[in-house]
């Protein structure tokens, strides 16, 4: 089967994270932000591209079966993959809790996945040589060279995309804080969501949470080190109980890609 990614997108690390922990092989094809569209356009029919709270009809990360089943959503992906793969022993949804796994996963997807995206993109694109060195290693060669030459035309167009403005910042900024503060106080000093256990909860949380508490062991994705107003902002985060509990997932659930998995 085939996962398209933008590689270092934190709705693709969900799907890849899931998959890895049920130790599903894929080939990743990977690309930038603009240059998805294309390929993604491709793959999946026109009736299929449904825009949601977060992503564009062509989002990624879309996951191509091998009878040529498509999935474009990273929550159903999480579903097919758990449904598909899971025991009762491994799977992230175990029936006690499924209710409220799945009411966190929407929260954490809906609600903290759009707002550190924004920052991400946010902090990256004020940050040449580190917006330079995430696409150096993280994409074929002929991909590069394509965004050289379009970069700045890419730039703005994720400027205008994402409402990248200072009102917004500010604005986004200030939720976020507050929805990790409201959340680190929900988790207190348990370990997981739900229960004793890893479910899709503790996953969907790190995962939103990983792209401003970077670096965390195993993402799948390469990431420049993060300095100045990002850098500190994620030194604020991984201070909470909420960025405690991604850097501690990462740590003991992450894994690294199944034998297997390859990527272009
Ligand atoms: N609800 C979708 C959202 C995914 C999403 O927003 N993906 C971003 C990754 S940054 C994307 O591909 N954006 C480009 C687009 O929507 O065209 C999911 O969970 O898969």
């Amino acid at each position: 089967m085939e996962l398209l990614t933008i590689p270092f997108s934190h709705y693709n690390e969900r799907a890849r994270w899931a998959m890895a922990h049920h130790r599903v092989v894929a080939h990743e094809r990977r690309y930038l932000p603009m240059l998805h569209r294309a390929a993604v356009a491709r793959v999946v029919p026109k009736a299929q591209r449904l825009a949601d709270r977060t992503g564009s009809g062509l989002s990624t990360p879309v996951l191509v079966l091998d009878d040529g089943t498509v999935i474009n959503d990273s929550t159903k992906i999480v579903r097919w993959v758990d449904a598909t793969y899971g025991t009762p022993e491994t799977t992230l949804y175990p029936a006690a809790g499924r209710e409220s796994i799945v009411a966190l996963e929407e929260r954490f997807h809906d609600d903290i996945g759009r707002d550190t995206r924004f920052l991400a993109y946010w902090f990256i694109l004020r940050d040449g040589p580190a917006f330079a060195e995430l696409v150096r290693h993280n994409v074929a060669r002929w991909q590069r060279a394509v965004f050289a030459l379009g970069a700045p035309m890419a730039k703005a167009a994720m400027r205008r995309g994402f409402a990248l403005t200072q009102p917004n910042y500010e604005k986004v900024r200030a939720r976020l804080e507050a929805a990790v503060q409201a959340l680190s106080a929900t988790l207190g000093d348990r370990d997981y969501f739900v229960g004793e256990r890893f479910t899709a909860a503790d996953l969907t949380a790190a995962a939103m949470l990983s792209i401003m508490v970077l670096p965390v062991p195993g993402y799948g994705a390469s990431i420049p080190d993060l300095r100045g107003p990002y850098g500190e902002f994620r030194d604020q985060l991984r201070a909470t109980a909420l960025g405690k509990h991604a850097l501690r997932m990462f740590e003991r659930h992450r894994g690294v890609a199944p034998a297997g998995w390859t990527r272009a």
